[in-house]
């Protein structure tokens, strides 16, 4: 006979296991972002490098946006995609101003966690007086 877990745990292997400890997959939408007077000559030339961080994986680099050329206000419109084992893990973005006569400027290195963005929709992420509008799923494999 099953024996009934705890709220928010469900059997997995005949162990109670909190939803939280399942094998997930985690999916991060970068739409746009603000990122202004960064650059001396131009407007910003922004990328972004994407990791994630978790209890199990570690840290781990994921991948990375295009440049978007001389725009204060690059739209993205980019998605990851890592597997993440438990849901209190977190994506890792470090933001950068293209260079071509001297090192990438890095602009910024922000930490986005599941529970700043719980809604469906776009989460702004507020840093200096810059700006980052994204969204992050976290789905179970369950
Ligand atoms: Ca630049």
């Amino acid at each position: 006979m099953d024996t009934p877990c705890k709220l928010n745990s469900y059997c997995l292997s005949n162990i109670c296991t909190h939803l939280d400890d399942f094998p997930g997959k985690a999916q991060l939408y970068i739409k746009n972002g603000y990122f202004y007077g960064l650059d001396r000559w131009t407007q910003t030339d922004t990328y972004i490098k994407v990791y994630s961080v978790s209890k199990l994986s570690g840290f781990k680099y994921i991948g990375r946006t295009r440049t978007i050329h001389d725009d204060d206000r690059p739209d993205f419109d980019e998605t990851f995609t890592t597997e993440i084992s438990s849901k209190e893990g977190s994506f890792i973005l470090e933001i950068f101003d293209l260079d071509y006569n001297s090192p990438d400027d890095l602009i910024s290195r922000v930490e986005i966690n599941f529970k700043d963005c719980l809604k469906l929709d776009v989460c702004t992420k507020n840093f200096g007086s810059s700006r980052l509008r994204y969204n992050i799923i976290w789905t179970p494999q369950i």
